[in-house]
């Protein structure tokens, strides 16, 4: 069985998870380390025991001999880092949010495909145990033809201490959390043609909006209802748990706090318990997040093994970007916005 060779670049707050995860994918190795913050790629390459270590990217991409490498860096870097990779042939993985912009997005998207090198956005999740038992309640029509949907992330967990670059930025929860709710709403009910959007900030000590509702009209013809919030105080603090409502022709599911699933349909109502395990290296409440990087990381080396597009690559992340890019259209505008990623 080939060794795939990876490199790590961004050595920050979420690279940990990425790094832990690697460690558990058998038949890869992440070979060597990129940061440009001299401390963060000390503290990290001493933590997993990585000697190769580079404060250039380019630098490291000349010197090592690389399948992979999975960037974990925030959105300014991303297309430097995606094309210079694609220059040197070299597969990638990129955190999201993948780019600032459609232009960015589709740029990056070319260039891998130009190179010929295959390309994941870290677009993590749909990949959660709960979420993909969803998806395939839904495939096998235990609850008939989904007419309606909500998905729903709704906390008041402080994320701004270990990302205080959440607090600053012009946009901040539909581009930052809404992008992956937004493709779950994609991954349980299709593309999306049309956008409605409303959002608020509550918090006045950040910059960007912390609320967003935002109305799908789905080509399958499912209606649905995306909505985010890190303004909600509740009694129990779901975070990072992402709640979903199906109706369907013949039934209903609802996984509600604390992983708890209902499915009804015309045999009655079945519950089922749909906690993730929390991994040997996880912690609470990360744990279903962190489950999630690691199945997106092995679903990118079963695609690489197999020569198969992975389910979020680039090209396909370009439909949920194209969300995030209508939501605030949508609610700048406060009117119904066409959707458009070709
Ligand atoms: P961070 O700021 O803690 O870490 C980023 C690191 O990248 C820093 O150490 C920085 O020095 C380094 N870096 C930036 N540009 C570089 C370059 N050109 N070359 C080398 N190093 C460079 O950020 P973070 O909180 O770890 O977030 C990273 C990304 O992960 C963000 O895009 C964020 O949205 C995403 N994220 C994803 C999830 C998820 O569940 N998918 C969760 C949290 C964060
Ligand atoms: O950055 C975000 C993400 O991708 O998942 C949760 C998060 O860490 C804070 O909103």
């Amino acid at each position: 069985m080939k060794e795939f060779r990876g490199a790590l670049i961004g050595c920050g707050f979420f690279s940990i998870n990425h790094l832990h995860a690697w460690r558990d994918i058998e038949g890869t190795s992440i070979v060597a380390l990129c940061d440009r913050d001299a401390t963060r790629l000390a503290t990290v390459g001493d933590q997993f025991g990585i000697a190769r270590r580079y404060a250039d990217a380019e630098e490291m991409l000349a010197k090592e001999k690389l399948d992979f490498v999975d960037i974990a860096t925030t959105v300014p870097s991303h297309r430097p880092l995606v094309e210079a990779a694609a220059r040197r042939g070299v597969g990638v993985i990129c955190q999201k949010p993948f780019a600032r912009s459609m232009h960015d997005a589709k740029a990056m998207v070319t260039a891998c495909e130009t190179a010929g090198v295959p390309l994941m956005v870290h677009e993590n999740f749909r990949w959660q145990s709960a979420i993909q038992t969803l998806g395939a309640i839904v495939g096998d029509g235990e609850i008939g033809e989904p007419f309606w949907g909500r998905v729903s992330f709704r906390s008041a967990f402080d994320v701004f201490s270990r990302q205080p670059y959440l607090a600053t930025g012009e946009r901040f929860i539909i581009e930052d959390l809404g992008i992956h709710i937004l493709d779950i709403a994609r991954f349980l009910f299709g593309d999306v043609a049309s956008a409605t959007a409303r959002t608020r900030r509550v918090n006045p000590a950040i910059r960007g909006e912390d609320v967003a509702t935002i109305l799908l009209d789905h080509q399958s013809g499912v209606t649905s209802v995306v909505d985010c919030s890190y303004a909600t105080r509740l009694a129990v603090e779901p975070f990072p748990e992402t709640l979903v409502e199906i109706d369907g022709s013949a039934g209903s599911l609802r996984l509600s706090q604390n992983y708890r699933l209902v499915v009804t349909n015309v045999n009655g109502a079945r519950r089922e318990d749909l906690s993730p395990p929390i991994l040997p290296w996880a912690s609470r409440p990360w744990h279903n997040i962190q489950e999630s990087v690691q199945a997106i990381q092995q679903h990118w080396v079963d695609c690489l093994r197999a020569g198969r597009e992975p389910a979020t690559s680039g090209r396909d992340n370009l439909k949920t970007l194209a969300l995030v890019e209508a939501a605030y259209q949508s609610a700048m505008a406060r009117e119904s916005v066409e959707v458009g990623w070709q």
